[in-house]
């Protein structure tokens, strides 16, 4: 009877959950109609979750009417009523924005809290609403005029709610139980080497659809073809067989399809003449995309990418993956990027380095990011936060790995800047989490199989050799790894005692390497934290990589320095990780024209 009730239990939360869960996300929803909930939201620090859980610890929201819930924008109270928060007389802080670096208070905060936004909505018959996140860290829970939309976890994905039939025509207010608190099932897990920034980090949106709309799509080159476009258009709502139209207009491109009684139109469009996009010229040609009523207009480039035994082919010509990391993190205003601006001065710096290429670490960045990537001609390593020590053996970590993997693909699949799918960083070899990473790659390869699915393993020393012994090696394109030579162990000079004995026949591409300076230190180059020590590892990391014969690129860790509650050292660290070639102040080390220099030259040779 136990197990029955169990059983019971367990299958009404899934339930619960199915019924609370987002909505598939709409395919470039800053494209399409919407009002924009950005701005000033009124918060509520709420660290014993005195807001969501009365005092016997029982969800308000799970209750009858939810009084007492902080999801209820109680600013009209009766008389003698006790009622103990008010919004409107609470602080405010700008949305997009990570909380830490808006209040002094909340700068090292791990916990719940309440945001809310007033907004004024018109509805209209016969058309369809979301409500879009582009990101809340980590666990939000939604609410629209006092009733629960459902919930989200995930702190770098997109999510939205369909609230078709949910607004008023007037005033309107949502509310944001954003939690960050780090726990060990989650994705990622307890123990990372950046700042855990809370909030609701990206673009908050109502969209407005037509009755039947494009909810997805997909227009790129076919795997490995020069000479043929394929992909999908999806559409949802109240018909779903249409005639879809796609035009590439400069391309002289123009096709009509039908879609099936599932909204889904399949797309095989010959290439007749066409630009192809490379950091050199990164062309991106318009799309526009019709049906019914609905029209949509994306920006795409298109390109191809594969791998050859150890060569890394761009549009089929063999090609060097000049890159660099990159958190997603403004050093000068400290806090996650803040929009165009912040992301354009990051990105330009990788240019001034001569890079082609950089890693998105550790977690999907925004959807700008990724699109400025595109604009400007820089390749793209894209991951998901599946970072060190995860719980392995648990089916809900995975299904959220899973999903957090999905929801970036399904995001960014028209990205041509996007070449590489990473599956997670550093993750150390067992049993469990072999199988857990391995059926990772297999989820990337099935949504895409257009690009190359990696991921930054690790290596290991036998005597003199350094070698990749990770059976996920196989199931990748790539010989991804991070190493830490003349940092964590050995130094710059003696570290050229060991070399790099890789025995797989696939494209090197080093994902990590670095050491610590404090920008403007300077000392000789045995001397730690130095700009002359990280110089120095630089060069004697570059004789070593040269010597690897499938040396195809590398992304050094990392451009910028960037806050981490795991460096406490006060005059080197003060929460700073230093590996940055760029300092917390914007001034470049030695080590960035160290790297540039190195670029130059490989540039010159793979020409
Ligand atoms: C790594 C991690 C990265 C750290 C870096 C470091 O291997 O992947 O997230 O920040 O080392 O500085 O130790």
């Amino acid at each position: 009877m136990r197990r029955v009730l169990t059983l019971l239990a367990a299958a009404l939360c899934v339930l619960v959950s199915v019924a609370a869960a987002a909505s598939p996300v709409i395919q470039n929803i800053h494209a399409r109609q919407h009002q924009s909930l950005n701005g000033r939201w009124n918060y509520i620090i709420d660290p014993y979750e005195t807001g969501f859980y009365d005092y016997r610890r029982q969800p308000f929201d799970a209750s009858a009417g939810g009084k007492g819930g902080y999801f209820d924008d109680r600013t009209q109270v009766g008389k003698g009523e006790l009622v103990e928060y008010n919004f409107d007389l609470s602080p405010s802080m700008t949305v997009p924005g990570d909380w830490n670096s808006q209040a002094e208070r909340l700068l090292f905060y791990e916990g719940t809290v309440w945001l809310r936004q007033v907004f004024q909505a018109d509805p209209r018959p016969g058309k369809n609403y979301f409500l879009y996140f582009g990101a809340v860290n980590y666990e939000a829970h939604v609410y629209l005029n006092g009733k629960k939309l459902g919930t989200h976890k995930g702190g770098f994905t997109p999510f939205q709610f369909d609230v078709t039939g949910k607004l008023a025509r007037g005033r309107n207010f949502v509310v944001v139980k954003a939690d960050n608190k780090r726990q060990q099932d989650e994705i990622p897990t307890v123990n990372t080497d950046w700042w855990n920034y809370g909030g609701i980090t990206r673009d908050v949106l109502l969209a407005e659809l037509p009755a039947s709309y494009i909810a997805d799509y997909k227009v790129q080159l076919a795997k490995g073809d020069l000479k043929r476009i394929e992909g999908y258009v999806q559409l949802a709502g109240a018909a779903r067989a249409q005639a879809v139209t796609v035009a590439i207009p400069e391309a002289g491109i123009k096709v009509t399809v039908m879609s099936d009684a599932n909204g889904r139109a399949q797309l095989s469009l010959p290439v007749a003449k066409m630009t192809y996009w490379s950091p050199e010229n990164p062309k991106l040609y318009k799309v526009e995309l019709a049906a019914g009523e609905d029209r949509v207009v994306d920006r795409i480039g298109f390109r191809t990418i594969e791998t050859r035994g150890r060569d890394i082919l761009l549009n089929g010509k063999s090609v060097f993956l000049r890159g660099i990391s990159v958190h997603d993190e403004n050093p000068l205003i400290p806090g996650r990027l803040r929009g165009a601006g912040d992301m354009r001065m990051i990105l330009q710096w990788a240019k001034e380095m001569n890079a082609n290429y950089v890693r998105l670490a550790h977690y999907p960045h925004s959807e700008e990011m990724v699109r400025l990537a595109d604009e400007m001609g820089l390749m793209v390593w894209a991951e998901v936060p599946v970072y060190w020590t995860i719980s392995w053996t648990n089916p809900a970590t995975f299904a959220n790995a899973n999903a957090q993997l999905t929801d970036l693909i399904v995001r960014d699949k028209n990205r041509s800047s996007v070449i590489i799918w990473s599956v997670g960083n550093e993750t150390p070899v067992s049993e469990p989490r072999n199988d857990f990473m391995g059926r990772l790659v297999q989820t990337a390869r099935a949504n895409d199989d257009t690009r190359l699915v990696a991921a930054a393993l690790e290596v290991h020393r036998r005597e003199t050799d350094i070698i990749m012994e990770d059976p996920l090696a196989d199931k990748i394109d790539l010989i991804s790894f991070n190493q830490y030579a003349g940092w964590y162990w050995s130094n710059p000079k003696e570290m050229l005692k060991w070399r790099f004995n890789l025995t797989q026949d696939k494209p090197v591409v080093i994902s990590e390497f670095g050491a610590d300076a404090l920008g403007g230190y300077h000392a000789d180059e045995d001397t730690r934290w130095s700009e002359e020590y990280q110089e120095l590892l630089y060069l004697n990391q570059f004789k070593m990589l040269d010597a690897i014969p499938g040396l195809r690129g590398m992304t050094p860790w990392i451009l910028v320095d960037f806050r981490s509650p795991r460096r406490p050292h006060p005059q080197f660290q003060d929460f700073w990780n230093r590996k940055g070639l760029v300092s917390e102040t914007g001034k470049k080390k030695k080590a960035f024209f160290t790297l540039k220099n190195y670029y130059d030259d490989k540039q010159k040779k793979f020409k």
